[in-house]
């Protein structure tokens, strides 16, 4: 421990992080299944396990949510396949109804929910088996990393990012075995590596992002750092003034990573997030600091390209670089996916392209390698006409929604459910020429991304006629990929029944929406 640390007053994660690291739970598996959910020390049920990637809901009591590791979002149908076969296997039972779910997250991943804790040693094998892992998904680790949807495929990418998350995430959890040195951080820690130049992961809301730029006519990547979103501090990240090429993104990840580790606060969990180093030194030592872990001096920020694109959504069938071949972006509502349509995606993606499954952090997936002759025949396909449309309605298209109460002890409010029910009525009722991307997320913690949407709604409560009832606060103006910014709060507490009627005049006001004159007589 460092004297950074020493000298800090740890709070109570910390405190008991210091008593046992949460990932030496992994050994205590067949005990506390036999013991139960119930007799286990309720620190490490609720918070403990996180580090194995299992997170105890408390709103589903003994049901845990599974939240894997999948780099730039990209799986295998086998991979696929063995997950619907958990969810279909293990997922079932009392608050899931006849069958279990699986959600796409906006770190471009998937949570599989109602896991029993005497299942979870058996799990870990059959993901292991299987090539994936879970390890470090929650609490003071590195999130998710994410890449370019289209890495690879895309004819105008600058960096194929598919390699970079897959050493970084390796690196950063010992290769899927869980790595005591980088499970210690002080707090949650995400990444995003962009490969193009619409910037398709938000790399400005990470802790960490690598956006593609040429020095000296060589490509590697800017660095922006300490963006976050925690519950009334929404930040976007801030250049290192740092460029590095490609082969040194692991070894300055980690130099980063391990500034952090070392130096971080540790004090009150509100304040722990890499940006409160970086305000407490000033972005010069900060660099300085990473800059002498890194054990070379760092160049210079590359200028910046003039010419960045439009951030794309991905829905709908394009052609790739290589001749002949097309991904076809489907639109998953709101992201939730059941076992019967995991399976079909597989063989879907086994039929007609190469297996690969992509996912994206707008919730929705992605199939590539389709050839143009097997194209009709794939879009033919029953869940491509009854559930995952290409053709989405232009609100349901940009609809993002994290959780929400129907999981997620954190949440304020209902948000899935609710997000779909408001977007099918106002597509109804209005003419839309344009989209508007209307993210959802159920309390201020924010893992709907509610800052970057066009319309952002944060759960909260209000009084109304006398009752407490749900309500949002809304936020306007965000902006993604090209000149990204982060969108300003409008307006407060907005009683949830009385939202449609407000974001129609929204739309109608800001977004050139037309009111279709059936729905005005
Ligand atoms: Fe999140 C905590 C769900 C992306 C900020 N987030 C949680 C927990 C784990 C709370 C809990 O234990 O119940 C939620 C699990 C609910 C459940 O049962 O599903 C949860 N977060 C999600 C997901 C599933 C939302 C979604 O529906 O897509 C996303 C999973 C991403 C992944 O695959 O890893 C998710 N969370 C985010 C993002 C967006 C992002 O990463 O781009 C953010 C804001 C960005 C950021 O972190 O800077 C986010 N989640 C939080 C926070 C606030 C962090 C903070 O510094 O205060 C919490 C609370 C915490 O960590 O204490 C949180
Ligand atoms: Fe839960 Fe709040 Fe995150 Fe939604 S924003 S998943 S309600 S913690």
């Amino acid at each position: 421990m460092t004297q950074a640390v020493k000298k800090q007053k740890l709070n109570k994660v910390e405190q008991a992080k210091a008593k046992k690291h949460p990932l030496l739970l992994k050994q205590e598996l067949e005990h506390f299944a036999q013991i139960g959910w119930e007799a286990m020390d309720e620190f490490e049920r609720d918070f403990g396990l996180k580090w194995l990637g299992f997170f105890h809901r408390p709103v589903t009591p003994g049901k845990f949510m599974m939240r894997m590791r999948i780099p730039n979002g990209i799986l295998t149908s086998t991979q696929m396949r063995v997950l619907a076969e958990i969810v279909q296997r293990y997922c079932q039972g009392a608050g899931f109804q006849d069958q279990g779910n699986a959600d796409i997250t906006t770190r471009q991943n998937l949570q599989l929910r109602g896991i029993r804790i005497e299942d979870i040693a058996d799990i870990i094998k059959i993901l292991a088996q299987a090539g994936l892992t879970c390890v470090q998904s929650g609490m003071d680790n590195v999130r998710n990393i994410t890449g370019s949807p289209v890495a690879g495929i895309d004819a105008n990418e600058l960096i194929d990012t598919r390699g970079l998350c897959r050493i970084l995430q390796d690196a950063i959890t010992n290769n899927g075995e869980g790595n005591l040195e980088l499970s210690d951080l002080p707090r949650k820690f995400n990444i995003a590596v962009a490969g193009g130049r619409d910037n398709s992961v938000h790399a400005e809301i990470n802790d960490l992002g690598l956006l593609p730029a040429y020095k000296n006519g060589t490509l590697g990547f800017n660095v922006i750092v300490g963006g976050y979103f925690a519950p009334n501090q929404y930040v976007s990240a801030i250049p290192l003034d740092a460029w590095i090429p490609p082969e040194d993104v692991v070894a300055l990840t980690l130099a980063m990573m391990m500034v952090y580790r070392e130096n971080g606060p540790r004090e009150n969990r509100q304040k722990c997030r890499m940006m409160h180093l970086i305000n407490q030194w000033g972005i010069e030592k900060f660099r300085a600091e990473v800059e002498q872990r890194f054990g070379k001096p760092l160049a210079t920020a590359a200028e910046k390209d003039e010419i960045d694109w439009e951030k794309r959504d991905h829905i709908g069938v394009y052609p790739q670089k290589q001749t002949g071949l097309n991904y076809v972006g489907l639109h998953v509502p709101v992201g939730r996916l059941y076992a019967n349509e995991m399976f079909e995606l597989a063989r879907m993606a086994e039929v007609y392209g190469n297996g690969e499954i992509r996912l994206t952090v707008e919730q929705n997936l992605i199939i590539p390698h389709i050839p143009d002759t097997r194209l009709s025949a794939f879009l033919a396909e029953p869940l491509l006409k009854e559930r995952f449309t290409i053709e989405p309605g232009t609100l349901n298209r940009g609809l993002v929604s994290c959780t929400g109460n129907e999981f997620c002890g954190f949440a304020i409010i209902e948000t899935k459910n609710r997000a779909l029910a408001i977007v099918k009525e106002l597509e109804q009722e209005l003419i839309l020429t344009q989209p508007v991307r209307i993210h959802w997320t159920g309390c201020p913690n924010s893992c709907g991304q509610p800052q970057v949407a066009d319309i952002g709604f944060i759960g909260t409560k209000t009084r109304k006629d006398d009752r407490t009832v749900e309500a949002v606060d809304i936020w306007m103006g965000g902006k993604v990929g090209k000149d990204a910014h982060l969108g300003k709060e409008v307006m407060k507490r907005v009683a949830c029944e009385d939202l449609k009627s407000v974001v129609r005049d929204l739309l109608v006001e800001h977004f050139g929406a037309k009111i279709k004159e059936e729905t005005l007589v």
